[in-house]
């Protein structure tokens, strides 16, 4: 058989697993149309050795007959704590129809390993000091290794934010670690396998313990205390035998360190005088430190971190350095990035150099920091004075472009800072790119403001006093962030976060996990049915059935909670409106944002309940939505106008969007819409964040798309464009981010993204996953050659593979290639007039093996597609 290469892909950051049925997956390669896998055999076992030899002592699945390849769960042997498991895999293809006889090499082995499962298996003490100081808390304990090590494994929760060190080196590559998440319930733990670090004798651990969210901030003091560390180190001997070292009142502590105050928001401070070199190495005088206190632990299980780590993903040189007054330097990174900043200086000692960081420059080129609001994201830098000094801060980040240099010993030049780029550091999953210079500038806009919210969750913006996990804004935008990244187990981690601040009484909060003010708890419907939209973009786009059954008891909590709240037929609970409305237009009625977006959730959980087989659940979700959808229907429709309540963008939109127009009046609606985009607001958005997270795709199933491109492609305000234009290198709060005062104004919100994203890739390039067949095991392709688009390129990660469309018009002619994994088919929707203008790799289509005619559609020619790379010629 043909076969590239079969490549074993586990869905999460390998180490410390901690599901019971840990899913796997592999992708094939190989260039063979129509290659299709017929079965699979899976073998698992507790050492490479085994593996090697085919001794599956945990699990040999045996031959499968089946095509999945992705997220099949491991069904072997019950898994334990620790449990260290290799695993191949080799598949059967179908051959013309029929099952090949040969199947695939094995392929590479691939590893997990468990993490500590039973609260049991912990046995030490969370530790640190019950006492309010700004400094970083430094913690240390020496153990003695005798005997040959096969293995050794640290496993460890510094809270807020914490990075440990062994014998004198950092362990991992995370930092701003762990992942936020709601302490009472949950406490993120991280794995490293320590083995190349631990010697034969003396050693020595070190943590730092940085504040995060355990700041002493009065509110957020009193909600998640001091900062505290939980820590286990096991050591595995050649003869068997284990030493478990583990945190407890043994361990010394002092807050006598350099980092004399650190916060999240507000920055850094370090005096590199105060260093203490060695003390995370065997031998350090640790006598002036204090013994840790023993103190209570945040109360949640401990969980591991099962998404990708925070890491600094990149570093960027800045672009200018400008003098605005005897020593005050504003640097410009050339970007609004997220991260901090790394000093390279020279000087004597006790030099104090300070970094304040802005998104923007007030119009004498000095910083302006008032949409900061609290936070000072300063970081300061007291100079040791032995020669060059390197330093970045460890316990916060910061959202900026400008970085204003103070106190820095002698001139400071362009190689004096770095910008450190900080983010989960997930997989790209996608690339695209047209012929339009606006759209290309926008989608560089949006990675760069995607990608620097995500810390741990996806927060709202990273500069100000704020970073909180917004439900609303990542509504249907979140699907769209899915073609940039692999959210696959980040969205997981932040539903589940949704799950674990829900209150007794089903309550959803407005932010998960819940901050400092528990308050956020509001019961509206839109930006709490995020925890119901993301699951069902997370199964399309992933295949993820097990997140849907995971998150479903919950579901049904928020369900059954906020249906009390029905009134008339009507759901009237609504917190937020439309937000960011450009200011000037209608906002929209609290009764048809709260009965559309309740309205989709029924839908959306009949679709779980049914495919969880819960019939009964089934009927009850769907029947509601009927009783809500005739409400709406006789209470706030106008049939003489054709619109609902007072026409608004977002009240036509959303009955559209969500299925909610009876089938004669749609194109009333849509009518409506279309003329109050074309002529209200002259071919301007007049939504906010809700309306605006469904419009292209609306626009474009009712055939419109040419409407959309002109949204997408506008310059003027207000548009993403429009800021673009504004200099805008990410993607503002506000439309009108440019006038508006500063409170509530950051430069780096993604929630005006809304459908953009999700619009470039499944209507512009045509590349969308068919929910029938989740995580692009069938594809839909149809590409929208709007305006006067010349050319769109783009290409998506699928867990299939990479799945490519790339279009382009070339005078009368429209050009098509496209790429369909191994194991997936496509159906391909081409426009086409006439099925005798089509040629597929330069033949009539009838000739081409793996290509089926389904049927016309307009002006379209529409084909299913077998798996393998297809050129389409239109004439
Ligand atoms: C602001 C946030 C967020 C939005 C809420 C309603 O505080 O920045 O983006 O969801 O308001």
């Amino acid at each position: 058989m043909v076969l590239d290469e079969l490549r074993c892909e586990y869905l999460v950051n390998p180490q410390g697993i901690d599901s019971a049925h840990p899913r796997l997956q592999w992708t094939v390669k190989s260039d063979t149309r129509g290659w299709m896998q017929a079965a699979y055999q899976i073998l698992v076992a507790s050492s490479e050795d085994l593996l090697a030899k085919g001794q599956a002592d945990l699990w040999d699945s045996g031959k499968v007959v089946s095509d999945r390849s992705i997220q099949i769960e491991y069904g072997g042997q019950s898994l334990t704590s620790r449990q260290r498991c290799c695993w191949k895999v080799k598949v059967w293809p179908v051959s013309a129809g029929k099952e090949d006889v040969s199947p695939s090499p094995w392929s590479a082995p691939a590893h997990w390993s468990m993490g500590l499962l039973e609260p049991g298996d912990w046995r030490g003490q969370w530790i640190g000091n019950e006492e309010s100081v700004t400094a970083a808390r430094m913690l240390r304990q020496e153990f003695d290794v005798t005997k040959r090590v096969v293995r050794a494994t640290v496993y460890f929760s510094g809270l807020g934010l914490s990075e440990l060190y062994l014998n004198g080196r950092k362990v991992g590559d995370h930092v701003l670690s762990p992942a936020l998440s709601e302490y009472p319930k949950r406490v993120y733990y991280v794995t490293h396998d320590v083995t190349a670090q631990i010697k034969r004798g003396r050693n020595a651990l070190g943590a730092w313990l940085g504040n995060g969210r355990c700041t002493p901030r009065a509110e957020w003091l009193q909600r998640f205390g001091f900062p505290k560390l939980q820590l286990q180190l096991e050591v595995d001997y050649a003869d068997g035998l284990r030493d478990t070292l583990v945190s407890d009142a043994t361990w010394k502590l002092t807050t006598a360190g350099p980092i004399l105050a650190n916060d999240e928001y507000d920055g850094e401070q370090y005096d590199a005088r105060k260093e203490m070199p060695g003390w995370a190495e065997p031998g350090f005088a640790d006598s002036a430190w204090q013994p840790a206190q023993v103190v209570a632990g945040p109360g949640g299980t401990l969980s591991a971190e099962m998404i990708e780590p925070s890491r600094v993903t990149e570093t960027l040189k800045p672009i200018s350095v400008n003098e605005i007054s005897p020593g005050v330097f504003i640097f410009d990174m050339g970007q609004n990035m997220v991260g901090w900043c790394r000093l390279a200086v020279r000087g004597p000692a006790g030099s104090e150099v300070t970094l304040r960081h802005a998104e923007r420059l007030k119009s004498d080129g000095s910083l302006d920091v008032a949409n900061l609001r609290t936070a000072k994201a300063t970081d300061i830098y007291t100079l040791k004075g032995k020669g060059r000094e390197i330093h970045e801060p460890r316990f916060t980040y910061h959202g900026f472009r400008y970085v204003e240099v103070k106190g820095f010993p002698g001139r400071p030049t362009l190689a004096s800072i770095e910008g450190c780029v900080v983010h989960n550091d997930m997989a790209v999953a996608g690339a695209f790119v047209c012929s339009h210079p606006t759209i290309n500038r926008i989608y560089r806009n949006i990675v760069w403001g995607v990608s620097g919210n995500y810390h741990g969750i996806p927060t709202d913006c990273p500069q100000r006093d704020e970073r909180h996990g917004w439900l609303g804004d990542r509504a249907a935008e979140s699907k769209g962030e899915s073609y940039l990244f692999n959210l696959a187990a980040l969205y997981a981690k932040w539903t589940r976060d949704m799950a674990d601040s829900q209150r007794e009484n089903g309550s959803i909060p407005d932010v998960c996990p819940t901050s400092y003010q528990p308050q956020f708890c509001f019961d509206d419907v839109t930006w709490p049915a995020t925890a119901i939209i993301i699951p069902g973009a997370l199964l399309d786009q992933y295949g993820d059935r097990a997140l849907i059954a995971r998150q479903y008891p919950s579901l049904v909590r928020w369900i059954d909670h906020m249906r009390g709240y029905i009134a008339d037929g009507l759901m009237p609970q609504d917190k937020f409106g439309d937000w960011c409305v450009p200011p000037g237009n209608p906002g929209t009625a609290p009764a048809v944002m709260a009965t559309c977006y309740f309205y989709h959730c029924l839908k959306l959980m009949t679709r779980y309940a049914t495919l969880l087989g819960k019939p009964d659940d089934a009927q009850r979700f769907a029947a509601l939505a009927e009783q809500l959808k005739s409400a709406m229907n006789e209470k706030l429709y106008h049939r003489d106008q054709g619109f609902y309540d007072h026409g608004s963008q977002t009240s036509c939109l959303l009955p559209l969007a969500f299925d909610l127009v009876p089938a004669q009046e749609r194109p009333r609606v849509f009518g409506h819409l279309a003329k109050e985009i074309t002529e209200s607001t002259q071919g301007h958005v007049g939504m906010g964040l809700v309306g605006g997270q469904w419009l292209n795709r609306v626009l474009t199933d009712g055939g419109r798309p040419d409407i959309a491109f002109r949204l997408a492609t506008n310059t003027t305000y207000p548009s993403l464009g429009y800021m673009a234009e504004r200099g805008a290198t990410t993607i503002w709060e506000l439309w009108n981010g440019d006038t508006a005062g500063p409170e509530m104004n950051s430069d780096n919100h993604v929630m005006l993204v809304g459908d953009l994203v999700i619009w470039l890739y499944e209507c512009l390039a045509g590349i969308r996953a068919d929910p029938a067949e989740p995580g692009f095991k069938h594809i839909l392709m149809q590409p929208h050659p709007v305006g006067d688009l010349k050319f769109v390129r783009a290409s998506h990660r699928s867990p299939y593979g990479l799945i490519r469309s790339e279009w382009r018009r070339e005078g009368d002619k429209f050009k098509w290639q496209i790429s369909v994994p191994p194991n997936t088919t496509a159906t391909v929707s081409i426009p086409a007039r006439d099925p005798a203008s089509l040629r597929v790799d330069g033949k009539p289509f009838e000739r081409v093996p793996g290509v089926t005619f389904l049927g016309r559609e307009a002006d379209r020619v529409v084909l299913k597609v077998a798996a393998g790379n297809y050129r389409f010629t239109v004439r």
